[in-house]
């Protein structure tokens, strides 16, 4: 299983780690630390030394509740970072956003990866993927970052989540986009309950039926703060446990702020892993 990005094949046949660079005045986790670009370009080289794979440029938060920027704004906060970092670091560069005109802008700066939490569900997101010829990472959300946390319901929150999933790629097939551009992920925390977030995990190897190797998102996350109490920035050892679990269920790619200590994490679980197929 591979994954071309841009000029560079990326092999999952270990598992791999994106490393989260937030240009944002109002993220989450790190309070937009990163938001200026010598800071951004520094951080994006720490993750890439700590053995990222991929660097994930977003310039919009979409935490619960957070709300939305405009094109231009989200535009003028990461170009400069994506082009500063494809200029000066060996790394594949991700682009997390939803509107064509910021998708355009950053594959014109370097990104080989399109990260979409709506799944190219917004205006002319589509056909500006199908344009681009760049990897797409498809992610599940109910409802919108404002809204998504009210009263998230499923039928079957795995099963659910396959079917728009499944959905999705036909959509990209259908588009000319390629089952190999592909990655899919079920959007952990947006729009589902702590309950829902962990039966999902627990049952995150369903998903791999559908094809695309499968990202997944757990870092620092709200879950993370109802099961131990935690600050988000607090969360690194609950976020690693999660990562583990969720490579042990299939994930390929794990999307973190804390690159150094979940590539340790990993490394354990790919020897335990791959122990069991050894023929020694
Ligand atoms: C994710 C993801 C993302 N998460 C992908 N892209 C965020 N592919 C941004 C909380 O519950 O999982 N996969 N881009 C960040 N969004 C959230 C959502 C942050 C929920 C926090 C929470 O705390």
């Amino acid at each position: 299983m591979q994954l071309r990005l841009g000029a560079r094949i990326l092999v999952l046949d270990q598992p791999r780690v994106m490393g989260i660079l937030n240009v944002t005045p109002d993220s989450f986790s790190d309070g937009g630390r990163f938001f200026d670009r010598d800071d951004a370009l520094r951080h994006a080289e720490n993750m890439l030394a700590a053995g990222a794979s991929i660097i994930d440029v977003g310039g919009e938060s979409t935490r619960p509740g957070a709300a939305s920027v405009s094109a231009q704004e989200e535009a003028d906060r990461i170009i400069p970072v994506i082009e500063a970092i494809a200029r000066q670091l060996d790394v594949a560069i991700s682009v997390d956003t939803s509107k064509a005109p910021v998708m355009r802008a950053a594959v014109a700066a370097g990104a080989a990866l399109i990260n979409d939490v709506y799944a190219l569900r917004q205006e002319g997101a589509l056909e500006a993927a199908a344009e681009l010829e760049v990897a797409v990472c498809l992610m599940h959300m109910q409802g919108t970052p404002t809204s998504m946390q009210a009263n998230p319901h499923y039928q079957n929150v795995a099963g659910d989540i396959m079917e728009f999933l499944k959905e999705r790629i036909a959509v990209c097939h259908a588009a000319g986009i390629q089952s190999g551009r592909l990655l899919v992920d079920p959007g952990f925390g947006f729009g589902k309950t702590d309950r829902q977030n962990l039966e999902l995990l627990h049952n995150l190897q369903q998903l791999s039926v559908l094809g695309p190797p499968l990202l997944v998102g757990l870092s620092r996350k709200r879950l993370l703060g109802s099961l131990t109490g935690r600050s988000a920035e607090q969360r690194v050892f609950a976020g690693v446990a999660a990562a583990v679990m969720a490579v042990e269920r299939g994930a390929r790619i794990v999307r973190t702020h804390d690159v150094a200590q979940t590539i340790d994490a990993l490394r354990v679980a790919k020897a335990v892993m791959e122990a069991g197929q050894a023929n020694g």
